[in-house]
């Protein structure tokens, strides 16, 4: 069976800016999860669990602390309220199990506990001393995400997880508890699943060193990779699972995921090597608009393996093969280098959108070829618009993530369809590039506007 789905797309502003999303239906399918061990079993609870989590609160790594104690609830009215929204998860070894969790105090909160009921194996978060980008935290009301990572040896069971906060002023909530069934998928020389939370169907796909391709049509590789665990539902809690069972072949290995169907959902990746786990990933808010798109790769060497991040997910524009079966390499990022890099032409498709760029000297022309708004049946009802800039590359600067950015000052030169204001306006902004991919970030009309952060909008990938 082929997936098809429709497109919705955004209300554009201008070319560089985007208002609000409809959503419309995808197509569907009416198979029930195929699931190989849905039942949890005898509850399994052993002193050493511990070893087998990674927790995280609003994906803040929480610290393992051996023989802490949990401070015991305080008596007192004002105490925090602390509660995991659902008493129950499924997770899978080698997955990351996400859980909202709701925070409520007068105070701010300044240390999390997350705690394997019955044994004194506390994970330890302290929000106020933590140099995090998540704002939210240690404010007095806030919601976050627990996210519970299961190493790929975990024993299938029942492991009850109780949290706990600590405000400003040592007041200490009552614990809450929630249970987590962790079943058992496929694991070994590499292992990739993928969790969502909401009622979406997504589909994990795997791209081996050959450009072989794993996916629910085509569920197992020459490699040796098989994904086997395919979801169908569409509820929370839904696990998809690939993994090469043997040694896991030498080169790179691309990991994409397509939401076919369905609401919004955060995903989060689990990403294991001979049995532990290389790395997690979250991706907050994966809208059905954005179709398949690929999160990062794994390169697999002598070295053993390590994940490589894109700054940005990039869209493949279902699968045109267009992106070149390569990881981004560290190189020159002096305004000159990057100057030439982005010469030629670059095609985005996220929201809906296709959006081609095409780089010529200090120029460079921006079209929108589909531009399907609010109609699900592909409908076009606004016209190409085609603007040009004038542009100018800047200082490199490197991300806390290692990426190097560079300034990148625009000047609307002309616009067949924004509005009066538009032409003469300067944009700063940064440019990520490397041989496959280009992104921009918001910015606003002054350089001390641009955004410390990568919130990067609309990546592209070569086509000329
Ligand atoms: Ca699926």
């Amino acid at each position: 069976m082929r997936k098809t789905r429709n497109h919705s797309i955004a209300s554009l502003l201008t070319i560089f800016l985007l208002s609000t999303i409809s959503g419309c239906g995808g197509g569907g399918s009416t198979s029930t999860t195929n699931n190989p061990s849905a039942d949890p079993g005898t509850p399994s609870l052993t002193p050493n669990a511990a070893n087998d989590l990674l927790i995280k609160f609003g994906g803040e790594l929480a610290e393992l602390k051996r023989g802490t104690t949990v401070p015991e609830p305080s008596n007192d009215s004002d105490q925090p309220q602390i509660q995991i929204i659902k008493e129950r998860s499924n997770g899978a070894n080698g997955s990351v199990v996400q859980t909202p969790v709701s925070i409520r105090s007068n105070d701010l909160i300044s240390t999390l506990y997350a705690k394997i009921s019955g044994t004194d194996d506390v994970f330890e978060l302290n929000l106020l001393n933590e140099e995090s980008d998540a704002s939210v935290q240690g404010s007095e009301v806030f919601d976050t995400n627990l996210e519970i990572a299961l190493q790929p040896d975990i024993k299938q069971g029942r492991v009850p997880i109780e949290i706990v906060a600590v405000d400003n002023s040592g007041r200490v909530s009552a614990p809450s508890i929630s249970e987590l069934d962790v079943l058992q998928v496929g694991t070994g020389g590499l292992q990739i699943s993928l969790n969502w939370n909401e009622f979406a169907d997504l589909d994990l796909h795997i791209f081996d060193p050959n450009g072989d391709e794993i996916y629910y049509a085509q569920p197992s590789s020459t490699s040796g990779g098989r994904l086997d665990l395919d979801d169908f539902d569409g509820s929370p809690d839904s696990i998809e699972n690939v993994f090469w069972p043997q040694e896991a072949p030498q080169g790179i290995y691309n990991i994409e995921v397509n939401h076919f169907t369905g609401e919004p959902a955060n995903i989060a990746l689990g990403i294991s090597y001979n049995g532990r786990f290389v790395d997690t990933l979250r991706f907050v808010d994966f809208l059905p608009e954005y179709d398949c798109v690929r999160f990062a790769s794994i390169v697999v060497d002598l070295n053993g393996a390590r994940l490589v991040k894109f700054p940005t997910p990039v869209s493949t524009c279902n699968a045109s093969g267009s992106i070149a079966d390569e990881v981004p390499q560290s190189r020159d990022h002096s305004p000159t280098a990057v100057f030439e890099r982005i010469q030629g032409t670059w095609k985005s498709c996220v929201l809906g959108l296709e959006l081609v760029r095409v780089f010529e000297g200090t120029r460079f022309t921006a079209s929108i070829d589909r531009f399907e708004f609010n109609d699900c049946t592909g409908r076009k009802i606004a016209p190409t618009e085609i603007n040009v800039y004038d542009f100018e590359v800047g200082n490199p600067r490197r991300t806390p993530e290692g990426f190097f950015i560079n300034e990148f000052d625009v000047t609307v030169l002309s616009s067949t369809t924004a509005g009066e204001g538009f032409v003469g306006e300067d944009f700063y902004q940064q440019i990520y590039s490397d041989d496959i991919q280009i992104a921009f970030s918001f910015g606003g009309p002054t350089p001390s506007d641009r955004p410390l952060n990568l919130d990067f909008e609309y990546p592209g990938f070569r086509i000329d």
